[in-house]
């Protein structure tokens, strides 16, 4: 008898095939009848696969009573409920590191295309407009000031990344970390005023719920790029649409959105603004990878061998 695991989000590259071959899968999401589903198989499920965004709540997991683990196919968790895991003795899984270049090389992508104006011009072209007159020029990036919030397994890769566009690297978190030769800000708001670009890459949830607000904005400035591959909740949105409209903060470049996939339609129509879909680790490679690690966490657990990747 195969283990059954309930699978309680899609996930663009998640191998459901190769997963089938391992467990008897219900897919809580494609369900008509969500609740009906639930009450057939809750007394038998042994796992939840869920995705870094999907929620997985105290309810669910008191739903069933077999649970054994709850492997998550992203790195951040915040969606779970871990503290509610773990008062059952329930580990919980993500997918680290795997998907480190591919989120960087986003986070590089955005700040280059908020600065320069990639989309823009595409934008520009596609519409016929140029034969009428160019666009506005733009800003350079080499050789800039780039604040990091969050100076983890991410972070650290984009560093690197913006190492060879010359740029000259601050960071902000809550510890100074030791083994990188950058500027540390004890201060969010010092390491805002003294940048030209802000890229966050913390992870989600309640202790960094709108860590960047208002007062960092404005720090950063009307000549000041926002780009956002962490989590929504991160950055105030109403803040920053606040911000954008005055000319208080000079553009943003957002890969995710507080209540995604709904991105505030004041957002839409601003030149100064890129937005992508949570894009971040969407490449077949790394999404291929993260499947992978998902699985292996899964299949792992129930041959009895340690998880590869626990979270803490
Ligand atoms: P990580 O290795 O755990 O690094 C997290 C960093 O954030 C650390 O430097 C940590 O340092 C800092 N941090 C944590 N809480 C903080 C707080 N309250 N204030 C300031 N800094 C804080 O995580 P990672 O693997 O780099 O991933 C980071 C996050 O990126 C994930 O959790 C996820 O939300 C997001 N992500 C998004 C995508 C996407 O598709 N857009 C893809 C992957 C990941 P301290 O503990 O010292 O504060
Ligand atoms: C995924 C992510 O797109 O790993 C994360 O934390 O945000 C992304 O890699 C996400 O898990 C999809 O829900």
């Amino acid at each position: 008898m195969k283990p059954e695991i309930l699978s309680v989000a899609d996930f663009a590259g998640f191998d459901f095939a190769l997963m089938e071959t391992h467990f008897t899968v219900h897919r809580l999401w494609r369900a008509d009848d969500p609740e009906k589903l639930l009450a057939e198989v809750a007394p038998r499920v042994r796992g939840i696969q869920t995705t870094g965004t999907a929620t997985v709540s105290p309810a669910l997991i008191e739903r069933l009573p077999k649970l054994e683990i709850i492997a998550c196919c992203g790195v951040g968790y915040d969606g779970i409920d871990v503290a509610a895991a773990r008062r059952r003795g329930i580990p919980v899984t993500n997918t680290p590191d795997v998907l480190n270049d591919c989120v960087a090389d986003l986070a590089i992508g955005l700040l280059i295309d908020a600065s320069r104006g990639i989309a823009r011009g595409d934008r520009h072209v596609r519409a016929g407009r140029w034969p009428k007159g160019g666009v506005p020029l733009a800003a350079r990036v080499s050789g800039k000031r780039l604040g990091i919030v969050g100076m983890g397994r991410i972070g650290r890769i984009i560093a690197r990344r913006a190492s060879g566009f010359d740029m000259r690297i601050a960071y902000h978190a809550r510890r100074r970390v030791d083994d990188v030769p950058f500027a540390y800000h004890a201060k969010l708001v010092d390491l805002a005023a003294d940048s030209d670009y802000l890229v966050v890459i913390v992870p989600g949830g309640r202790e960094t719920y709108r860590l960047v607000n208002e007062a960092v904005m404005r720090a950063l400035g009307p000549q000041g790029i926002l780009v956002n591959v962490a989590r929504g909740s991160v950055v105030d949105e109403a803040a920053l649409v606040k911000c954008l409209r005055e000319g208080a903060l000079g553009g943003a470049a957002l890969d995710v959105f507080e209540a995604e996939p709904r991105v505030p339609e004041a957002l839409w129509t601003m030149e100064n603004v890129v937005l992508v879909p949570h894009i971040g680790s969407a490449t077949r490679e790394t999404r291929a990878a993260m499947c992978k690690l998902t699985l292996d966490n899964l299949v792992a657990h129930f041959a009895g061998r340690p998880l590869l990747t626990p979270v803490a």
